[in-house]
Parts: C-alpha cells; structure tokens; sequence
C-alpha cells in the first residue's frame, strides 16, 4: 500500500498524513478497485493527483462525456459482479452521468460514483458557484440507497468502507460519495490500512425453508423465475429445476422482475408463489407470496435442495421440448431477425457477452439468443434507456479483457455513446459493435405507422456513413449486408484483441416483437 510522503505513523492506529483523496484512493484500493472511469475538472483535480501517484495499484479510464464514465462502470460491474467506481464534476457532470446512475439502481449494479462539490462553506447558498446546483445531496439521495458527503481523510476511509457494505447489503445497488473542492486536498492523519467491513451474516429462516420445500414437493407444474440474484446461483438453480423437474424462465434481470410478471399475467388465490429476495421489502411490493425467503439465492437454495432430497419427479423434458418448439415456430414471424441473432450466436463464444440495446435485433435477442452462463447477457432492465449499450459495453470489455463483448446497436441508440470509440481508442478496448441501420428510430415509426394512421413525425435519422465514421477514429469497420457476410466480420472482428471494431448492417424495417413482449393476461380472469 502506498504511504504518503510525509508520512507520521502514529502507533495507536497507523494513521498517515495524507490528503482526504489520497485517502479517499487508499480506500477504494483496499476494496479491490483496480480501475476509475471519470472525466476531470478543476473540483476533482485532487482527487486524478491522487490516481496520479496510486496509479501502480489503479488506473483512471478517461471518456469523452460524463454518461460514458458512469456506463462504463455500469457495464463492468455487470460483467464482472463487482463493485465498481465513477467519478465526475458535480452539476453538469452529475446530471449528465444520472441515466447511467438510474440504470445502475434498476439492475442492482453495485456502482459507487465519486461526485465533486463546491467549497463546503458555499454549499447551499446559491452564490453561483462554477457547476453550482440546489440541494446537490438530494439529488444524489433519489438516484441511490446511500451517499454522504466527504469532509476529512478520516471520514473518507470510514464513508468508503460504509459505501462498499451498503453496495452488498440487502438488495445489491448504487451508492455515492460528495468532496468538495476545497476538502479533496485537505491533509490530516488517516489510517494509513483502510479498514474492509464484514458484511452482516445472513440467517436462514429453516421454517421457511421447510414451508417452501414442502409446497414445491406437492406443486403440479412448478416454474422456477430467475431474475438479478440468481445471476451468482446459477449451478443451485439448475440442480433445483432438474429435481422439480420446473423450467427456468429469465427475460431481463434486475428490479421488478416478478412484480411486472405479475401485473402482465395476472394472479389469482391458486398460484402460490415462494421468493427469495435480498431486499426483505420486497417480497410484499406488489402481493403477499406464499412464502418469503430473504438473503443470498445460492445458500437459501442449497437448503431448499437439501430439504428436497428425497424428491422425485417423471422427466418433463419431451413437454418442454414440445412447448418450446411450438413458440419457436410462431416465433418464425421474426425470420429477419433470427438470420442475424444464429450468425452472432455461432461466432460469439459461450463465454463471450452479449449487450443489448433498445432496438429491433435486441427485442428479438431478449426472446430468441440462447444464453449458456451467467452475466453473458447485459440488458438495460426495466429502464430500457436507448443509447446505454455502447459504453456499457466498453465497460464490460475493458473489465473482462479476457473474452470477446459484442455491442448491438440501432443506429438511433449508437450514436448516444459512439463518442467513446474515442475512448476504445485511447485505452485500446477490443469491444465489437454491430449498428442495425434501417435509417429511423424504428420502433417508435413502426408504432405511427400501425397506431397513428401514418402520420410519421421525429423518427428519420440524417446518419453518418458509419464504416467512415469509426475509421476516423482510428477503428477497424466495415459494412455487412447478410448473416453470413456479418459472420464472416465476427470472426475477424473477434480475433482483434487491441483495439475496437464496427461493423454495420443496413437493415429494412423489422417485424414486430411486441405481441411476444408483452404476453396476454393467463391468471385472474373469471
Ligand atoms: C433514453 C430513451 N429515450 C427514448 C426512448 C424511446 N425509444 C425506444 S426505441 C427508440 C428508437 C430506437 O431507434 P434505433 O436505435 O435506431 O433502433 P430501431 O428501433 O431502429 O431498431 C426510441 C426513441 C428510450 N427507450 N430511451
Ligand atoms: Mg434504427
């Protein structure tokens, strides 16, 4: 660990001078954070001479705009399950990182954004300070579960110890930490070993467990749906499903994934439903479940398998088979689609990840891509933010260098974030990028087309050629017109491992997805 240069040890706890970033950095070190993704500026100049010296043990990842810092945190911190970090200028730079913070709270992603301030004597009084915004805390205190405000190197060790352990409390999420500009520099005696909080243990509640596995040994045709908190159970899941025989269901994780099942498909008083969430007020949001079992997915379904031991079902696979051929066949309406998604699958490998966009082939991927492991499919959750997928894919790829991560964009949501091919650029990212061009922000003209008679307003997009576009950044492009020219682009795009790669398909209007998004009302009717 570094030592400031002026170091005091005292030997009541080992504190060192240093400055509130220097150990603010220290701190973050102490947690296994081995990169920053971050835009500077005059309030956090600090805090980069602090990466500066510490950056043996850390790296700073520039982007090109704020939003870009904040995804790329985002996009690692799926990818990887780990915490990750951000940091920005308050005001503009806060707001301008806030779609990625939101998105970041709605996938549970356990992203701490480090958020500079005014001097702290100016805080709230509306001198008109450069980036000066009113009641910058609350703020923040809506986007996250945790934040505070950074006042002396001592506080910093103890707020980044107190952040890391709410980011993994209870239902995983986002946090943030405020320094003004006068107190980054500040220099005071700090604990020169950051201290690691435990995490709290978490119970297992065996009456539950027993309730729960006794309702599933005597369910007629279990379902098994995974959301976020499986993401880490994955082997425990498939052991449950092969022992009850259930099929596993997954669309997009992240908050609310049950809860918007409910509401599409409806309940009635003969669907008993177990939980397990992380979040105990959670199992209560939208109806009260049969059982609700609160804590990590792994060790509650270990005990839920334990108790299941003795169980026995008939194969239901053929059924399986039978039903999943039959929605393979209606789903055949989207051929145009499918083309495109076989040629991905085949050229990504097993492990490669997968990013998802608010577009046409990304719908489709939702329905149709075959996943084989755990955080190979990034979808934006519930928010659907257009424009999330190229820089959360760089983000992905900077933290898991060591398998291919594949961007799919339209060509409207590419162009949010296409600045930070600069940023693949500058920091050699090997991330591949497919941008579907059909010209238009397609799925809202497809919907003036079929629900407003036509009438088309605000979708035409004016494009740059996009094989230009990125080789004057210094990318490999080029265009591919049929799934097998787009293969053939994969596998050299594939084998590039130091620096980034476009390939564009101009594509026509697609068919519509959305009679198999949202499925019809099953449960509740009378
Ligand atoms: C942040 C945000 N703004 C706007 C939207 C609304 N929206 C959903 S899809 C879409 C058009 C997407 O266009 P493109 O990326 O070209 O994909 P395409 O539908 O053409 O395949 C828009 C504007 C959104 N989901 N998120
Ligand atoms: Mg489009």
């Amino acid at each position: 660990m570094r030592k400031s240069k002026h170091s005091t040890p005292s030997p009541a706890d080992m504190a060192v001078q240093m400055t509130t970033a220097e150990a603010t950095v220290d701190a973050l070190v102490a947690h296994g954070i081995d990169t920053v993704y971050a835009l500077p500026g005059v309030h956090n100049d600090p805090l980069f001479d602090a990466l500066f010296k510490a950056s043996d043990h850390i790296r700073t990842v520039h982007t090109r705009h704020e939003q870009g810092a904040a995804y790329l945190a985002l996009g690692a911190a799926l990818a990887t399950g780990k915490p990750q970090v951000y940091s920005v200028v308050p005001g503009p730079g806060l707001l301008n990182s806030a779609a990625a913070l939101l998105t970041a709270y709605g996938m549970n992603a356990p992203v701490l954004a480090l958020i500079g301030q005014i001097s702290q004597s100016a805080i709230g009084r509306g001198l008109g300070h450069l980036h000066e915004i009113r009641d910058q805390a609350g703020i923040i205190a809506r986007l996250v579960d945790f934040c505070a405000r950074i006042r002396t190197p001592t506080q910093a060790v103890t707020l980044v110890a107190q952040a890391f352990r709410a980011m993994a409390t209870g239902r995983p999420g986002p946090a943030a930490l405020e320094c003004a500009i006068d107190v980054w520099g500040r220099s005071a005696p700090a604990s020169a070993t950051p201290p690691v909080l435990p995490l709290p243990p978490q119970p297992i509640d065996e009456d539950a467990i027993r309730d729960a596995a006794r309702r599933l040994a005597a369910a007629k045709r279990p379902l098994i749906v995974a959301g976020g908190g499986a993401q880490d159970a994955a082997a425990e899941v498939a052991e449950l499903s092969r022992l009850l025989q259930a099929p596993v269901l997954a669309y997009r994780r992240g908050r609310g994934v049950l809860d918007s099942r409910y509401t599409q498909w409806g309940i009635d008083q003969e669907l008993a439903v177990i939980r397990i969430d992380a979040d105990p007020e959670e199992p209560e949001r939208f109806a009260r479940p049969a059982v609700a079992l609160i804590g990590d997915t792994g060790p509650i379904v270990r005990h839920l398998i334990e108790a299941l031991r003795a169980h026995h079902r008939p194969s239901r696979r053929a059924e399986m088979e039978e039903r999943q051929a039959k929605m393979r066949r209606r789903l055949d309406k989207l051929a145009p689609q499918i083309g495109f998604l076989d040629a991905i699958r085949a050229e990504l490998p097993e492990d490669g990840i997968f990013v998802d966009e608010v577009t046409q082939i990304g719908f489709a991927a939702r329905l149709l891509l075959p996943v084989y492991k755990p955080r190979t499919f990034l979808s934006p959750g519930y928010q659907d933010n257009l424009g999330w997928g190229y820089a959360t894919a760089l983000g992905a790829q900077h933290a898991r260098p060591d398998v291919p991560v594949l961007s799919i964009t339209g060509d409207g949501g590419f162009l949010f974030t296409s600045n930070e091919l600069s940023t693949a650029i500058r920091h050699r990212i090997p991330l591949t990028v497919i941008v579907f061009n059909d010209g238009a922000f397609g799925n809202v003209r497809r919907i003036q087309e079929e629900q407003f008679g036509n009438r088309l307003i605000a979708n035409d997009l004016a494009n740059p050629d996009f094989v230009r576009y990125a080789q004057s950044f210094g990318a490999e492009a080029e265009r591919a017109r049929t799934p097998q020219q787009l293969r053939a682009a994969l596998k050299r795009a594939f084998k590039r491992r130091d620096g980034p790669t476009l390939i564009e398909v101009p594509v026509p209007a697609m068919p519509s997805p959305w009679e198999f998004i949202f499925m019809p009302r099953v449960r509740g009717l009378k």
